[in-house]
């Protein structure tokens, strides 16, 4: 191949922007990645992290080989074997074990490295030849499953607002979101409505850098969020604003929510959320008479103990006001729900049906488990109770693979590692969860070294097995386009061949986009407000441990990494700076702490290290430190998830990544 080639491709990772790219191809190798400047959403721009992500690509630690494990489990010492030798040993070991325990002993974990449908996210691939040896399913929870559940039960789907709509709104409530960190193209629109005269309101219980740049920031007590919403609700009913007929013709059980708003007054309600009754009052104010209100509320305020009820009560609040008549209100977390793929898990390869195992949960259920299979995934950096999955990952009677780019402390652990392509070296179909746009990623380059993707290492070793089932086998093209062909109206006229050719494509949905205007996707047709006592659902962190670690720690998403992606990146982690937890200078003063001093930052599941950062970003009784970090790039070799429990939510089992108690001691 000679002579440059420009090909579009977009963004895998885990982030709802969903960014089309172009890479620029020199001679078969990659030399640039800018943003598209076509896409009506992204518009061009990338991040601070993704622009580097070419480099990362060619970076000298990526993995390139087949590796098989030589040191103790955790000791990361490896010698490179052949693909056959690696497929090989595998086949032996997933036989062995099939035979011995069944095939529900096997635990594919995928994760959200690549949200791509053909290389991560659904597993299709892969899922088929998991069905035919019989391995436990897989639930994806770990995200957003608990804010899911609450719209679900409220709207009848996760999906909301079309967020371009955000343009046309007057007053917006970015609610336990900090879009300017994680998925800043969003701010474009907020931009123009705030020209048009929108009025911008954060509700955090950090002043992020979104919250700075908001008209005003609501400083919430983490958790206590739902009892918000009923205090705002409390404002409209007494200014007599709630929309009489959307409430008679669009929504069911609205005498006895009107109750439970009647038993949530402003001073009950400051008292919960620890904001003052007269912001929580001109809020309430501004919420009765501006409409449209846009509210986005994304997956940080989910998670919690009562997060999955918090998106319930906050879904609420425009079933009351009305919002949904107008395309710039409504509330916005995903839009994932608006997306038909057909996504067929092929349930009819499976001889019987199986358990499924739960992704949070990794530390609990891998007892029962003798093959672990991580794949997009890297559960000791990102998962639940990071020393209890240490202490599964290191039994000697446990076989590990770990499909991977790059030696992160998950891959430490693995018995078999294989490497991964990355995304200018594979296809794959995208849709973004924050806009309405499908996008097609060309393989622009070949893998470096022996690097395979997702679903070639699936067809190698179904092939390897002596696996005859034929849709095993199914290229990558042909996945993507039984993907596009599920018949939804959404996807009429949206071909591989025009996505391949345009890049990215938007769904069949209006422009402006109203799409709760005539109707709900519940049963009856109508939001369901929560019933009264079901509408607050307290946090751990009001809880009796309290009194022994006395601190409520939120771990937000970090501005330089995205989940542990990058964070083996020099020029990131060197902008990152060392971790830090941010203390208000009331907790500091009261344990002696000064700014920059490294602490110790624990409770009964374990430790982790950083330096105080005395600041007003956090109220008294809150502390924040960002997820992210590599463990073992960290000081003392852990980040915040050696502090964070395994232990579900309300809703979908979700996990409580901020709603952690703990205590700061100094280090000796
Ligand atoms: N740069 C970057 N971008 C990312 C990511 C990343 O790691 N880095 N992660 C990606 C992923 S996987 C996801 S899921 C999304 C998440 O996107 P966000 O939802 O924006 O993620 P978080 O940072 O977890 O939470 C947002 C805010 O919620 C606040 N918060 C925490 N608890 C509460 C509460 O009880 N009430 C209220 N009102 N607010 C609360 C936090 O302080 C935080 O500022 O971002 C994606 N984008
Ligand atoms: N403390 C705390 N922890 C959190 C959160 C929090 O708010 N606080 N947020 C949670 C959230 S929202 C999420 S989504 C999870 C994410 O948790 P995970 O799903 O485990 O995601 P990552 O930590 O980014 O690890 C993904 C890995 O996949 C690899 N990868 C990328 N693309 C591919 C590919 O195509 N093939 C293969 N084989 N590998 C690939 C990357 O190199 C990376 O190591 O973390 C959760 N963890
Ligand atoms: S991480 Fe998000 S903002 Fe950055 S390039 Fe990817 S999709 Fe775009
Ligand atoms: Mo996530």
């Amino acid at each position: 191949m000679s002579g440059e080639l420009r090909l579009t491709g977009a963004c895998p990772l885990d982030c709802p922007d969903g960014c089309s790219w172009i890479v620029t191809v020199q001679d078969g190798k990659a030399v640039k990645l800018r943003g598209n400047p076509d896409h009506p959403y992204t518009r061009g721009a990338l991040c601070v992290k993704v622009n580097r992500y070419l480099e990362h690509s060619q970076a000298p630690d990526r993995i390139l080989h087949p590796m098989r494990r030589t040191g103790p489990k955790g000791s990361g010492q490896f010698e490179r074997i052949t693909w056959d030798q690696a497929l090989e040993e595998i086949s032996v070991r997933l036989r062995a074990i099939v035979d011995e325990h069944g095939g529900e002993a096997i635990w594919p974990y995928l994760g959200t490295g690549t949200l791509g449908y053909l290389q991560g996210c659904e597993g299709i691939a892969g899922r088929r030849f998991w069905n035919v040896l019989g391995a436990s399913k897989h639930w994806l929870n770990i995200c957003s499953s608990a804010g899911s559940s609450g719209l679900n039960r409220t709207n009848g789907t996760p999906a909301g607002m079309d967020p371009e709509n955000f343009a046309q709104a007057r007053l917006i409530l970015l609610w336990g979101t900090n879009p300017l960190t994680s998925g800043h193209h969003l701010w474009k629109f907020i931009q123009d409505a705030k020209a048009a005269g929108a009025y911008v309101v954060a509700i955090d219980p950090i002043r992020t850098r979104t919250a700075d740049q908001a008209d005003e920031h609501l400083p919430i007590r983490p958790g206590t969020d739902a009892a918000l919403a009923l205090g705002l609700l409390n404002v409209v009913l007494a200014e007599n604003a709630q929309d009489e007929e959307f409430l008679a013709e669009h929504t069911e059980g609205w005498e006895q929510f009107r109750e439970e708003i009647l038993r949530h007054p402003v001073e009950t309600v400051a008292g919960i959320t620890g904001l003052p009754a007269e912001d929580i009052h001109r809020l309430g104010t501004r919420l009765a008479h501006t409409r449209p209100t846009a509210i986005r509320a994304t997956q940080g305020l989910q998670r919690h103990q009562g997060g999955g009820t918090a998106m319930r009560t906050i879904a609420a609040i425009p079933g009351v006001t009305g919002d949904w008549r107008h395309p710039g209100g409504g509330v916005s977390y995903s839009t994932s729900g608006h997306v038909h793929l057909n996504i067929d898990r092929r349930d009819d390869l499976l001889a019987k049906p199986v358990r499924t195992l739960v992704m949070t949960k990794l530390a609990s259920q891998l007892d029962s488990v003798k093959c672990l299979w991580v794949y997009a995934a890297n559960p000791v950096g990102s998962s639940p109770d990071a020393n209890a999955i240490r202490r599964q990952l290191s039994r000697e009677d446990l076989f590990t693979v770990v499909m991977e780019q790059f030696p992160t402390d998950t891959v430490d652990y693995a018995d078999i590692v294989l490497p991964a392509t990355m995304q200018t070296e594979h296809h794959d179909l995208h849709a973004g969860y924050g806009h309405l746009y499908l996008a097609w990623n060309e393989a622009a380059v070949e893998p470096p070294g022996e690097c395979l993707s997702t679903t070639e290492t699936f067809r190698r070793l179904a092939a390897h097995m002596g696996m005859t089932e034929p849709s095993l086998f199914d290229s990558d093209l042909e996945l993507a386009e039984q993907l596009l062909s599920s018949g939804h109206p959404s996807l009429e006229g949206i071909t591989l061949d025009r996505l391949r050719k345009e890049g990215w494509v938007r769904m069949n949905y209006p422009k402006p986009f109203a799409p709760f205007a005539e109707g709900f996707p519940t049963r009856s047709g109508r939001l369901r407000f929560p019933p009264p006592d079901k509408a607050y659902v307290p946090s751990h962190t009001a809880s009796a441990e309290r009194s022994r670690y006395p601190l409520a720690l939120v771990t937000p998403a970090p501005h330089m990494f995205l989940n542990t992606t990058f964070g083996n990146n020099a020029e990131l982690r060197r902008r990152a700076k060392d971790p830090v937890v941010l203390v208000n200078p009331a907790d500091a003063a009261a344990r002696g702490l000064v700014s920059g001093q490294r602490v110790r930052v624990h409770n009964a599941g374990g430790e982790f290290l950083a330096d105080v950062e005395i600041s007003d970003r956090v109220s008294a009784g809150v502390v924040a430190s960002p997820k992210g970090r590599w463990p073992k790039l960290s000081p003392g070799s852990a980040n915040p998830n050696a502090v964070v429990a395994e232990r579900d939510g309300d809703m979908g089992m979700g996990p409580g990544f901020h709603d952690n108690l703990v205590e700061l001691s100094p280090c000796s």
